[in-house]
């Protein structure tokens, strides 16, 4: 058998993985040997005497610098025997991470993952071992780990075999570029709150005209730039189609 899909994640606190990742889906997945998390304790390359991973700023300046030394040996270390993978920087400066990149590492056979503390990494490891900053959206952590987690957990409920059949057939029909229309279940009235009649009419075709409307709606709304990109129709379903979403396929 070929390896699993492997998360090798390089880190200050390894106890934090796999963390959330060890339950439900993921946690299931990981058990039926679907996938693997190495997490690896980045200080165990520290040389001196008080394992020193951080060092003040070159420049001066607030706060600690993850040293080049000990990240470089670390990565290396890691790389070993997985030179197809990519090396990624989880860092709030990185490209942002998007549904076609999280396909896109599912498919190969895992990825390096480094998570920074600090103020973040010495730029030489960043530039000196060709890592590739990604970011999970516009805000701070004190730490990579949890955009890590949110990344790997991305990747794993598209792996083969992880999700159910239902799930699967959902994903397919997602529609890129477009934010899902709203969701409701029993019962019929909640606290003076009714499912809209269109829900419950069984007509398939208004059901599917409503949900794509809502769909449409709430993206105009909230995301400009998704909508921007749905109307210039590159990918997902096309507007003004009766491509009932239910259905549809994006590739
Ligand atoms: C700390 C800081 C303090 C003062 C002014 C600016 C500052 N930036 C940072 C900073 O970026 N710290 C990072 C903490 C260093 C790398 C790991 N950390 C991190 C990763 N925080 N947030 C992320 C992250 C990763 C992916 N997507 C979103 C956020």
């Amino acid at each position: 058998m070929t390896a699993p899909w492997t998360a090798r994640v390089l880190t200050l606190f390894p106890e934090m993985f796999p963390g959330p990742l060890g339950h439900s889906l993921a946690g299931r997945a990981l058990e039926r040997g679907l996938w693997r998390i190495e997490a690896t304790d980045i200080r165990s390359f520290a040389e001196d005497r008080h394992r020193m991973v951080d060092d003040t700023p070159a420049g001066g300046g607030p706060g600690m610098v993850m040293k080049p030394d000990v990240l470089g040996r670390a990565i290396d270390a890691v790389r070993q025997g997985f030179e197809g993978a990519p090396c990624l920087y989880l860092s709030p400066r990185g490209k942002p991470l998007d549904q076609a990149r999280v396909r896109d590492l599912a498919e190969g056979p895992g990825a390096v993952l480094l998570c920074g503390r600090f103020e973040g990494v010495d730029q030489r490891v960043i530039d000196g071992r060709g890592l590739e900053e990604v970011s999970i959206g516009d805000f701070v952590l004190s730490g990579g780990e949890p955009a890590a987690l949110c990344l790997i957990d991305a990747v794993v409920r598209l792996l083969p075999g992880v999700m159910g059949a239902a799930e699967t057939l959902a994903e397919e029909s997602f529609t890129g570029d477009l934010l899902e229309y709203p969701h409701y279940t029993r019962p019929t009235e909640w606290e003076g709150r009714r499912v809209p009649d269109v829900l419950l009419s069984g007509h398939h075709g208004r059901i599917d005209s409503w949900r794509r409307e809502q769909a449409e709606e709430l993206t105009r709304e909230r995301r400009p730039d998704l909508w921007s990109r749905y109307l210039a129709g590159g990918r997902g379903l096309r507007p003004n189609q009766q491509n009932p979403i239910s259905v549809s396929r994006k590739d």
